[in-house]
């Protein structure tokens, strides 16, 4: 709810109008699913992520601009940045930086409710966008998918359970299956293995949160997975980027 009366603001203060307008709303995006599948590649998505309910703050000096950059130096095949201030300290400006330094797929990180945050995350610079199947009913999905799709965006939909993987749609690319319950926040490594059979064929596989070491790479490589969300174990440490080189 928080974020239906967030839009209602952002609309006030810039309309679909302006954005329309943004230098990067009419850049071609990049493919997050082909960054992901490409062999050459790490298939990490990076993180910036300052705070989360969960944990508080991670990192309150790291600023977006180095992170990012490293993250992108040291081989991540794409970036996720968090937008949504209230719960994870984050801002769409962060985005923005992040887009305009870096040259691999950037995902909007962010609990998207509406067709205006969709408008907002290609003019700030995003590729992919995120879809919480627990926030979102399967005609919302639906709905919201094709809207990022008629965008040039790419989709990824997260999911927690067997039954979520019914809102999967033609326009979305990646599914992600996040380890960590929204309600209780306990971390479940195995539910990204458990689920990998049931995600539906052709569709990019990714594994989400509490990823933290490279033995759990390899086992969810094992497990069908292409792409590896990670950001609290990269973001709690001084040098963000060190922990990937690691
Ligand atoms: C990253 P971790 O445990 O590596 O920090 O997790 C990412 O999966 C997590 O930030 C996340 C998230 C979300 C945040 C997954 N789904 C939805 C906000 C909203």
């Amino acid at each position: 709810a928080h974020k239906r009366i967030e839009v209602a603001a952002l609309k006030q203060q810039r309309s679909v109008e302006v954005l329309e307008q943004a230098a990067w709303f009419k850049r071609p995006t990049l493919s997050m699913a082909q960054f992901l599948q490409d062999p050459a590649k790490t298939g990490i998505i990076a993180e910036f992520k300052r705070r989360s309910p969960s944990k508080g703050v991670i990192n309150g000096t790291a600023t977006v601009q180095d992170v990012t950059t490293a993250y992108a130096r040291c081989g991540a095949s794409a970036l996720s940045v968090l937008t949504d201030e209230k719960f994870f300290g984050g801002t769409s400006e962060d985005l923005q930086q992040a887009r305009t330094l870096n040259h691999i797929p950037v995902l909007r990180k962010d609990f998207i409710v509406d067709e205006y945050q969709i408008i907002e995350a290609k003019a700030i610079g995003a590729d992919v966008i995120l879809l919480i199947a627990e926030c979102l009913t399967k005609q919302e999905v639906a709905h919201l998918a094709q809207f990022a799709h008629n965008l040039g965006l790419e989709v990824l939909l997260e999911v927690h359970s067997g039954d979520q993987l019914e809102k999967v749609t033609d326009h979305i690319q990646s599914v992600g299956v996040n380890n960590r319950d929204l309600t209780t926040f306990n971390v479940d490594f195995n539910r990204s293995c458990e689920l990998a059979p049931q995600i539906p064929a052709g569709k990019c596989k990714v594994a989400e949160s509490g990823i933290s070491n490279t033995d759990a790479i390899i086992t969810l490589k094992q497990a069908g997975f292409q792409g590896f969300l990670i950001g609290e174990n990269f973001m709690k440490q001084d040098s963000p980027a060190r922990a990937f080189e690691q």
